[in-house]
C-alpha cells in the first residue's frame, strides 16, 4: 500500500525536478485533455512519472486521491483541489 505522504512527498519532488517547483505547469503538463481538471486517468499518469509503482497501485492510489481531494465529487480534481490538498 502506498500512503498519502508518500504520495505526496514523491509528487513534490517530481514537481521540483521536473517543473521547478511549479505546480500550475506540472498540472497542466498532465491535463492532457486541457479541461483545467485531472481525472482519474490523469492522475494515473502523473503518478506513474511520480512513482515507481505496479499499475495496480497506481490505480488505487489514484482512487484515494480522488477521494480525498475532489471536493464538489465531480470525479475531477480541479487546481485548486490539487494544490489544496499537495502544498497542504
Ligand atoms: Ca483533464
Amino acid at each position: 500500500m502506498t500512503t498519502r505522504a508518500e504520495v505526496i512527498a514523491d509528487v513534490t519532488a517530481l514537481v521540483n525536478s521536473r517543473y521547478g517547483g511549479d505546480w500550475r505547469k506540472a498540472f497542466d503538463a498532465k491535463d492532457a485533455d486541457g479541461d483545467g481538471r485531472l481525472s482519474r486517468k490523469e492522475i494515473v499518469a502523473l503518478l506513474a512519472d511520480a512513482m515507481d509503482l505496479s499499475l495496480l497501485d497506481r490505480w488505487a492510489a489514484a482512487t484515494a486521491i480522488l477521494r480525498e481531494m475532489d471536493a464538489d465529487s465531480d470525479g475531477c480534481v480541479s487546481y485548486r483541489e490539487f494544490e489544496a490538498k499537495m502544498k497542504a
